[in-house]
This record gives C-alpha cells, structure tokens and sequence, in this order.
C-alpha cells in the first residue's frame, strides 16, 4: 500500500494533463497577463524598458547578448583616465558580477567597455555637463553592414560626471541570467542619449534631531547616484543638536547629543569626496537665526535668555562672529558654490518678550521683522564674502520679497505656488513641496512624488529656466540610521525620474502604465545592490485580484 506522501506520484496521467494545463494558464507570465495580473518576476516584458530614471532618448534591437565578468575598460580622451572614471568602472563591475556566483567559462559576446571622455577637468558645479552616450553592440556586427566577431560596449560623455551617468544605466542595462549564469544585456543593440532635465536634484538629510554615522551618510549618497540624483543637502545643525566640529569656535559641539555623536572636520571632508566621486555636490545649511538653540550649549550669550534660546540674539556683534566663523571654516571642506543659511520658522515673540532685546529694538527703531530681516540680509552678505550662493527657505522671500539680495535662491517647502511667484520676481527656486515631497510624510505615496511637476503653473520660458530643480527632504524627527533607507526609498526614486527624465518621457510613462512596475525593479535593484529600500506601495500589504 502506498503511503500518503506517495500518492501524489501515482496519480494517474490525466492528472498530469491537467495540472500542466492549468499552470500554462494561471503561472506563465502570459497567463497571468491573460488575467490582468502582472509581476515582476515575469522577467523582460517586451514593452516596458527597465530604466531608472528614464533616459532622454533610446532605441533598442531585439537580441541578447552576453557579458564577460572579466570586463575590461579601455579609456579614452583626455579624461578618460581619471581616477573617478576609473574607481566608479570597479564599482559597478563588483556591482554587477560579484554577487552572482557559478560563471561558465565560456565566450562572451562583450568583453570591453570603451568609455571616451573629452575633459581631464574633474572640478564639480552646478550645471556641470552630465550627458552622455551610450551604445551596447548587438554582437553580429550587423551596423553599417560590417561584421565583427566581439560585440561591444561604450560610453561617450563630455566629463567625467557624464561618464558616471553612463555606467549607471549600463549598469541597469546588465542583468544576470540564473538559468545561462551569464550577465546579458537584452534588446540589444542599444543606442542612448541622456542628459538631464534640472541641475539640482537633491534629497535633504538631518543629521541634528538624529546623528547619522559617517558609514551611513556615505551609503545614502551611494545610492542617490543610482538615482542619478545630485545634490545631498546636509541640514547638519539644528535646534536639537549641533553635531559638527568647528575649529574656531571649538564649543560648538558641546551641543552634540554625546561625544561620539559628532563629526570631525575629517569626517566632513571625507563625506564630501565621497560624494564627489560619484558627481554629487554637498550643499551645507546653518539654518539662523529661527533653529539655533543647540548653539547656546557651547556659547550660552548666544541665547537672548535662558528663557528665549531662539531665534539667536540678534543685537549682539558675537553672534555674527560666531556664524562668520563657521563658514569660514565650512569654507575650506564645502566647495559647492551654493550654500543654506535657512531662514525659516523665526518666531520674534521670543525677541520682543526679551528686555535687552526689545531696549535694542527701540534703540534702532526696528520693529522685530525689521530685526528679522536685518539677521537674514547680514547672514546672506557673511555667506557672499566667501563666494557662495546663498539658499533660503521660502519664509524669507515670503516676507521680504525683493529686498533680499537677487543672488538668493529660494527654497520652497511650504506649498505649491511659491516658486512661480520667486521666479516671476527674479529669483531662481528649488521645489520641495512638503504635501508631496517630503520623506517624512509617511502617508504621502510614491506617486504623489511622481507626479509633482516643478514647472506647474510657470508658463514663461525664462521664469521656467530660473527653476533649478528639486529636492525630497527626509527630515530627521522619526528617521535614524536603523531605518532611514527605508524611508527614503524607493519614493525619492519617483521623485528623482521627475527631476532628470524630460517631461514627455515621465508623461509618456504614466499614460501608458509603466511607471509601477518598473520602479518594482528599480526597488528590487536597490535590495540586490544593499540598498533597504522599503516595498513600492505602502497603502496595503496587497491587492486582491480584480
Ligand atoms: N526643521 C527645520 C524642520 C522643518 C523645517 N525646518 C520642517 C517643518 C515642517 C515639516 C517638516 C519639517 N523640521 N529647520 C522647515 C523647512 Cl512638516
């Protein structure tokens, strides 16, 4: 007699039959599109191209080809031996080979990457070329009617920044194939040019309401580049804590949570040229006078009482030595021309219910928004005399409008609206939105950061141009190193395509449906690179079937 585990394996033939029929039909990839159900295990889906973020311009053949893990990179052109083309082809190339294990020796249709650069100047600024071209041979040599009997692969870019685009999305073009145990490129040959929509494409980090470890800033950065964002904005001090050692005011960071929640001046340059080997600026912020009561710990004259510990005291010259004297000395490790000075949140009832303050006031025949303003315009001239942009949160523009120098850029974060007003005044804008671009909004959804245009509502082609860009800002309140990558993705990601991607392609992408299932693969891409990134939706665990 058979025993029960046996049974299945005796089952008669049309069982068989109908088993095989019915898995055709409910676990093919085919079957499961039959009835509307998609994933994205399905593999390569013949209409969804799996980029993140879409380039400005593809085409692609209908072959695969297979790449060898001993890829070489032959460099090119007068930059095509930088150190950071260089250190970046390693990176990837562990990216994409070492995880995999079980290579068969065998021949490969791509065995070099050509990457071409035209400048040997690796300096960083906003703005800086990053465009690129990118070309994946089909391997039978089939262009221009030539035969060739190895397929290649190459990167033309106008800088090294370029470059680095370029082996992002090589990188992505590369999959690793379980069943050949080969890394292929699909729909080959591939023809792409990219570039860039915004300069600016930033997320923001708060490392005061939570220290953040070096390690941690540095895997955030890394994965930024995958997103091909540009702009780490380091919100470092704040209220709660002023984790960063300056030289010349060594106090300072009396006001760190604990010794050993702080960063060097070591540590700060090792951040920033970090950052710059995968093209992405460092924009520091010292946010005066409205968030500085972690300053006081070290300096307590900075507080206009010890029952009024912000705004910083406005009528003392120590105060503007002290802010002078950090940026002197954040001068020499942020070399990014644009640099924060906040602005934002300055309650004045704090200066008016002050004596020696309100005695000032009078004196000057101020009232406490033109004391407010008086702070904000001095900061601004501190950060111009070391030859830096300064960036505003909106409240400044809101309430001084042109008065503030026209250099300021202004930073949005209140609510749509606002950039179209700066811009219309002259002044150039970051958007970020908090109803749709802020991180720590648990409930705002992945495609609310989609489908946030930074040119809504700017009709004027030279208003438009004076938009920089935009950010995600993942404030620091209910985020801390134990779950920060979550929170930032995969949604910074979505935000992230509408910064570099044309406006057509995002548009594109949404009417034909594309967008959800590709940024699975993007998220899962993330996971298989280290990356935490959380699970695409966060509405409900999942969907029943419709
Ligand atoms: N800290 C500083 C913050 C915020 C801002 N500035 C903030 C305000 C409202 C929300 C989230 C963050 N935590 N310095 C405003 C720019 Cl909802």
């Amino acid at each position: 007699k058979p025993s029960p585990i046996e049974m299945p394996f005796k089952a008669p033939i049309f069982s068989y039959l109908l088993i095989s029929i019915l898995s055709a039909v409910f676990l093919s990839a085919n079957g499961r599109k039959a009835l509307g159900l998609r994933h994205a295990a399905d593999g390569v889906d013949d209409s969804i191209i799996y980029l993140w973020p879409l380039p400005k311009q593809i085409s692609y053949g209908n072959r695969t080809v297979t790449v060898n893990p001993n890829l070489v990179l032959q460099s090119k052109g007068p930059g095509g031996s930088s150190p950071i083309v260089q250190e970046a082809f390693g990176r990837y190339k562990s990216l994409v080979f070492s995880q995999q294990s079980g290579f068969v020796l065998q021949e490969y249709d791509i065995s070099t990457l050509t990457v071409v650069v035209d400048s040997d100047d690796d300096t960083l600024y906003l703005g800086v070329d990053e465009s690129y071209d990118l070309y994946v041979s089909d391997a039978t040599g089939s262009t221009e009617g030539k035969l060739s009997v190895v397929g290649e692969a190459s990167i033309e870019a106008k800088t090294t920044y370029g470059a680095l685009r370029g082996l992002e999305t090589l990188s992505q073009l590369f999959t690793y194939n379980y069943k050949t145990k080969a890394v292929e490129v699909y729909k080959a040959p591939w023809y792409i040019h990219d570039e860039p929509r915004f300069p600016f494409r930033g997320l923001l980090l708060d490392t005061s309401r939570h220290f953040l470890p070096v390690n941690v800033i540095k895997q955030v950065i890394e994965s930024m580049s995958f997103a091909k964002l540009n702009v780490l904005h380091w919100h470092i001090i704040d209220e709660e804590s002023f984790p960063l050692e300056v030289p010349t005011y060594p106090n300072l960071w009396e006001g760190s949570y604990t010794k050993w929640e702080r960063y060097t001046v070591e540590d700060a340059h090792e951040i920033v040229d970090f950052a710059k080997r995968r093209g992405i600026h460092i924009m520091a912020e010292v946010d005066v006078p409205g968030h500085g009561k972690s300053w006081g710990i070290g300096y307590p004259d900075l507080w206009p009482s010890p029952n009024c510990t912000e705004p910083l005291d406005v009528t003392k010259e120590f105060t503007f030595d002290v802010i002078a004297g950090i940026l002197t000395d954040m001068r020499k490790i942020f070399p990014f021309e644009l640099f924060h000075l906040g602005g934002d949140e300055v309650h004045e009832g704090c200066w008016t219910s002050t004596g020696h303050v309100k005695l000032w006031l009078q004196e000057h025949n101020m009232t406490a928004k033109d004391a407010y303003k008086y702070f904000v315009l001095r900061a601004q001239d501190i950060a111009i005399s070391h030859n830096w942009i300064p960036v505003n949160w909106e409240e400044t523009f809101n309430t001084f409008k042109e008065n503030l120098n026209p250099q300021t850029i202004v930073h949005n974060w209140i609510g749509p609206g606002v950039c179209p007003k700066a811009v219309a005044k002259g002044f150039r804008c970051i958007v970020s939105n908090q109803g749709v671009w802020y991180l720590d909004h648990l409930d705002v959804h992945w495609e609310d950061f989609y489908n946030n245009e930074p040119l809504e509502g700017i009709s004027d082609i030279e208003h438009q141009k004076l938009i920089l860009g935009g950010e995600v800002c993942m404030w620091g309140e209910t985020a801390d190193a134990s779950d920060v990558q979550q929170t930032i993705w995969p949604r910074a990601a979505a935000a992230a395509e509408r910064l570099w991607s044309p406006r057509v392609t995002t548009t594109a992408a949404i009417l034909n449906n594309s967008v959800l299932h590709r940024l699975h693969h993007y998220r899962c891409l993330l996971n298989y690179r280290g990356i935490p990134a959380a699970p695409v939706s966060n509405k409900y665990a999942r969907q029943p079937p419709v």
